[in-house]
């Protein structure tokens, strides 16, 4: 089914995909995900935060949900995503066709901005049904282009008035499994369960120096924001230790001309590691070396934590179950963040993973076997069967 959707949203600068909450290619995907449904004999449903929900027969209580994201960060792979949602549809075609029937309410769900690619805070479908940010807050994200989430949405067809925790929704869910392409080279065989995801969040850095003309400007008479926005991404090369991640994937210099010292640099810092001691002593080592690189060049720094979640565990006894299930499967940490990992703090959660011989995710060279992909659509079927029996 990944074939089906494989011109949808491709990003010729970037290569890979681009498709964004809310934009051209993942309504169009959206739109993809409600035939698909339908012509299974689901019924679909938005919630109040924009993320959909395709019903196997009744919507009841104690539902069991699967289901991932449409959306990709910019220049991102096939996977990641998607097949969370196709493996879920082709999991649906497999029981279907044993003739199973659910003894418990199923439902595929596909959660609205899971990488926050377009408004800055990942998993912002799920976080806003549990709650776990408050509406005006998401409402108020912008895009690159000054777009808010609450237009979007609103441009989407979704109502942004009604956003927010959805108990209703929420506790319909008895337990939730998504199935995930793997995004390291944790896995040897082609289907494992997830263990735990790594403490992680977003930091902006917004240096204020002076804006000035590149040739006739004196070195020693410059306020130049890009010297601590540098040092900033050496120091979080340096203190990401012992297991510890820190990324610079974006920084924008204002106005951004080649021969214009910038006024101000936006510098955003992904920082994860095993807990919330030893991320935010990470992110406190790096915001001391790029306060001191912008005072001893005379400029000023603003940081904002953007979003921050501590480490998931997930359900060890479901878990359990499910590595039980599908044949004694292996257990895996990971450093990615997921709607999984979001719901975990709510209802039992499971992840299956998938192989992935390359180790690459979030760039177009993201890759899974047809052959592991079936693998893990059939352990998929085989979960829920289990837990719908
Ligand atoms: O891990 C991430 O960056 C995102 O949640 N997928
Ligand atoms: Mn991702
Ligand atoms: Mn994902
Ligand atoms: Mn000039």
């Amino acid at each position: 089914m990944l074939n089906d959707i494989a011109d949808v949203g491709r990003d010729a600068r970037r290569g890979g995909y681009s498709r964004h909450a809310f934009d051209g290619p993942e309504l169009e995907l959206r739109h993809w995900f409600v035939e698909q449904a339908v012509r299974r004999g689901l019924n679909v449903e938005t919630d109040r935060n924009g993320n959909l929900w395709a019903w196997w027969g009744e919507r009841g209580a104690n539902a069991v949900v699967t289901g991932s994201h449409l959306d990709s960060v910019p220049g991102g792979g096939a996977f990641d995503g998607p097949l969370g949602v196709t493996s879920a549809l082709e999991a649906v075609d497999l029981l279907q066709a044993r003739g199973f029937t659910p003894k418990r309410p199923l439902a595929i769900a596909v959660f609205a901005e899971e990488e926050g690619g377009r408004f800055g805070v990942a998993c912002l479908g799920s976080r806003l049904l549990t709650g776990a940010i408050a509406p005006e807050t998401a409402l108020n994200l912008k895009d690159p282009d000054g777009i808010t989430f609450g237009e979007a949405m609103a441009k989407a067809g979704y109502d942004p008035a009604t956003a927010g925790r959805d108990d209703k929704v929420l506790g319909r869910i008895g337990k939730f499994v998504e199935l995930h392409v793997e995004q390291g080279r944790g896995l040897s065989v082609p289907v494992g369960v997830a263990s735990s995801i790594l403490a992680h969040g977003r930091w902006r850095f917004t240096f204020t120096g002076e804006g000035n003309h590149a040739g006739a400007t004196l070195i020693e008479d410059r306020r130049d924001p890009m010297l601590p926005a540098s040092q900033l991404v050496l120091a979080a090369r340096k203190a990401a230790r012992d297991g510890g991640r820190a990324t610079v994937g974006r920084l924008v210099p204002n106005p951004g001309g080649t021969n214009v010292i910038a006024s101000t640099v936006d510098v955003w810092l992904d920082a994860r590691d095993a807990d919330d001691a030893r991320t935010r002593a990470m992110v406190a080592e790096i915001t001391e070396s790029a306060t001191r690189a912008a005072e001893e060049e005379g400029c000023e720094v603003r940081v904002t934590e953007e979003s921050y979640g501590d480490t998931v565990h997930f359900d060890a006894a479901l878990r359990d179950e499910l590595a039980g299930v599908l044949g004694g499967v292996p257990a895996l940490p990971t450093g990615a963040g997921h709607d999984a990992g979001i719901l975990a703090a709510h209802v039992p959660t499971a992840m299956l993973f998938v192989r992935n011989p390359t180790g690459v995710s979030h760039a177009p060279e993201e890759f899974a076997e047809q052959s592991d992909c079936d693998e893990g659509t059939k352990a998929l079927a085989s979960t829920l069967e289990h837990l719908c029996s």
